[in-house]
């Protein structure tokens, strides 16, 4: 909560300087970045907070036990207690160390059920978006935006644009509307992929004939990365996901673009089979 506090002052910082709206989040990980992307949805939000709670409860218990290995070394050594004690049983204790593991797990596993069925479905979503694993590169249909169907294919090194990141940019970036609950259907035309996006506490995997369902709801206009998550073959790495969030308003706009650019998508591409044997090739180097 602090941590989401303390990143606030940048942002609020930059409008004061500016006067301008805040610029684009870019959301993928930092070098020698030491804890996790900035949550970036409600769900990744929910996630932040149970694994703080969980990291506070582990050390509190690590810390206990600790001490009371510490204690009875020093106290009960050889040449402290010579004479050892002869007890084997006492009820109050047995009580204890049963109940309290089990209270421990029952105090872990509600909030983590909460999150994770928090996670699962949002039957009041805006709109829909179906994404394919296939070996080597993710393909995105919109079911209610007139269909829309494309591939998104990483960009070899030579490809690269200026201030794009080396292999998580892609040739057609999975655009969508920031602010809007949006469901997704994933899964995969081969073997097990994983839809994985880090900022949005998303990782599920894309399964040949079955399919997984998330949801998500971004909370800032700007670029999400993430990943294939699950050893699918030689360019496993070769797989990124990048999200452009737009603005309602900017992704009605694109949609109508979309819808031209790729009417006549599909098997028809010519440049596909080239442009997949550029990006193995980029990583074979
Ligand atoms: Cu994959």
């Amino acid at each position: 909560m602090l941590k989401r506090l303390l990143a606030l002052i940048p942002v609020g910082l930059t409008v004061l300087l500016s006067g301008q709206a805040v610029a684009d989040v870019d959301m993928r990980s930092k070098p020698w970045q030491m804890w996790l992307q900035e949550p970036m949805s409600p769900t990744a939000v929910l996630v932040h907070d149970l694994n703080l709670y969980l990291l506070i409860l582990e050390t509190a218990i690590v810390i206990f036990v600790l001490a009371l290995m510490g204690y009875i070394l020093v106290r009960f050594n050889e040449k402290n207690n010579p004479v050892p004690s002869k007890v084997t049983h006492n009820t109050f204790l047995e009580v204890i160390w049963t109940a309290l593991p089990i209270l421990i797990l029952v105090v872990v596993a509600v909030p983590s059920l909460k999150a994770l069925y928090f996670s699962d479905k949002a039957p009041d979503a805006e709109m829909t978006l179906k994404v394919s694993g296939n070996q080597w590169y993710w393909t995105y249909e919109y079911p209610d935006h007139g269909g829309i169907e494309f591939d998104s294919i990483m960009l070899a090194d030579d490809e690269i644009g200026k201030g794009q990141p080396r292999m998580l940019s892609v040739d057609n970036p999975l655009v969508l509307p920031a602010n809007t609950k949006i469901r997704f259907l994933i899964a995969s035309n081969d073997v097990i992929h994983n839809f994985a996006m880090p900022s949005l506490a998303i990782k599920v995997d894309a399964t040949p004939g079955r399919v997984n369902e998330v949801w998500t709801e971004m909370s800032a206009v700007g670029n999400y990365y993430g990943m294939c998550s699950e050893l699918c073959g030689v360019s496993h790495s070769g797989m990124p996901i990048h999200i452009k969030a737009l603005s309602k308003a900017d992704f009605a706009k694109w949609v109508v673009k979309a819808k031209e650019e790729f009417a006549d998508n599909s098997s028809t591409d010519k440049s596909q089979p080239v442009r997949l044997a550029n990006a193995s090739a980029g990583l074979m180097n």
